[in-house]
């Protein structure tokens, strides 16, 4: 594979330490102006590592201010409106959570374990690790219990996820037949996204509409979690998140250890990590060579070929015997790719190169595939992924996401967890 250089590190190392700058709104870093004008959670978290080389004081605060909006049953929303904004939908009132700060009802993939692990490690003020550490850590346990009991109530070793806004891939065509049976939302609304971005890379207007009627479900619901989980109609164990969960809960018990925490939450989470190794195999298709979500309404697999089906590498969650298949899987989807890896598989009937989470291609999620390769000893997959990322920036810059074929921008420009991935990661 070769290297696309068209710019010098320094000068790219600048440029990403100045997108985080422009981005920082004091305390949190929005992913991009305009589109994205709040605190999402995993951005914050990924960002985070992107603060660490230049600004520790800095990275620790972007992830205590995510956990500042952390809900008393242990919730990390996905979204926290610490300041009001027009330029989003949907905003704080079409959620209609009442809290401070204002935050969305739902989480996301909860990578800030791993995260949190990562600054314990490297920072090297060790007073300001010291200060802020073991109320991180029991947030952060809190969050875990919570994913844990009221995301898998039967213990059956496999969350679910009520919203594709949850896995933040939203429109993956993992979600397409699960998505189709959830009915369309009543009410009349305006798209702001497609303010901002072409509409031939965003969302269709069918899935907002089911988007927007899961949100408004929630409400009714009053957000009680035993309530949402007998009824909502869009149930699907996700495989990313399971995926991410699962690593984030080794990385947090792995911290706890270092600590000295040892107490029954602890042993609870080691206890749901056992139920998660036994049950993964659910989410293997024989028929793919590779891991799928599964829709729990159904009770079939999400069909489409996704990147979230390579992220149990990244969870030690591939066995000996599926090792070598998914492995192959992946020669494949990297061979002869100057750019990868794409969120869809390219022979995937639903491949679209440029539609966001269809076939664009995400750094955060080859950053997560290469620990994984690499805690498996497969390196040389791991350097061609970190080497095709690399391409990206030098191609685009600080995109969003990357036009799976030509590694030209896709989504927003100025984007903060990419400027984060190329700092802590690529350069
Ligand atoms: C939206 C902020 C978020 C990411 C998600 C991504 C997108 C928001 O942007 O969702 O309105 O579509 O899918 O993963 O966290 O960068």
């Amino acid at each position: 594979m070769t290297t696309i250089a068209t710019q010098t590190d320094d000068q790219l190392i600048a440029d990403a330490k100045a997108t985080l700058i422009k981005n920082d709104l004091g305390g949190y870093t929005v992913p991009t102006h305009g589109l994205y004008p709040f605190q999402w959670n995993w951005d914050s978290a990924i960002v985070a590592l992107g603060w660490l080389p230049f600004d520790e004081p800095r990275a620790w605060e972007e992830t205590t201010s995510l956990l500042s909006a952390q809900w008393k049953n242990g919730m990390v929303p996905h979204v926290v409106f610490h300041q009001h904004s027009d330029t989003y939908f949907p905003g704080p009132d079409i959620w209609g959570v009442k809290n401070n700060p204002d935050s969305t009802s739902i989480t996301q993939p909860p990578v800030l374990a791993t995260v949190i692990r990562q600054l314990f490690e490297q920072t090297k003020d060790r007073a300001l690790v010291d200060s802020q550490i073991s109320q991180i850590v029991q947030q952060l346990i809190d969050y875990h219990l919570w994913w844990y009991k009221q995301r898998d109530p039967e213990y059956t070793g496999l969350v679910v996820s009520y919203h594709p806004w949850e896995s933040g891939m939203d429109n993956s065509p993992a979600w397409d037949d699960a998505l189709r049976a959830v009915p369309k939302v009543g009410w009349e609304y305006t798209r702001r996204d497609i303010n901002h971005i072409d509409a031939s890379e965003r969302p269709h207007k069918e899935e907002y509409d089911r988007f927007l009627y899961l949100v408004d479900f929630f409400r009714k619901m009053n957000f009680d979690d035993t309530l949402i989980y007998q009824d909502c109609p869009y149930r699907v164990n996700d495989v990313s998140i399971i995926s991410i969960l699962h690593r984030g809960t080794k990385d947090l018990l792995a911290l706890c250890e270092t600590l000295n925490i040892d107490n029954k939450q602890t042993a609870y989470l080691a206890h749901r990590m056992d139920l998660t190794e036994a049950a993964i195999g659910k989410l293997w298709s024989g028929e793919t060579s590779m891991f799928h979500s599964f829709d729990t309404r159904s009770g079939k697999l999400c069909g489409a070929r996704t990147n979230a089906g390579l992220l149990p590498f990244f969870a030690g969650l591939v066995n000996e015997n599926l090792m070598p298949k998914l492995i192959d899987v992946l020669d494949d989807w990297l061979a002869d790719q100057p750019f990868a890896i794409s969120s869809t598989h390219p022979e995937d009937p639903c491949y679209e190169p440029q539609r966001y989470w269809r076939g664009p291609i995400w750094l955060h999620i080859n950053w997560m595939i290469t620990l994984g390769l690499e805690d498996y000893g497969f390196f040389k997959q791991a350097k061609q992924v970190t080497d095709a990322s690399r391409n990206l920036i030098y191609t685009s810059g600080f995109n969003e996401s990357f036009h799976a074929e030509t590694g030209a921008r896709s989504g927003g420009a100025d984007f903060s967890w990419t400027a984060a991935m190329a700092l802590y990661w690529l350069l």
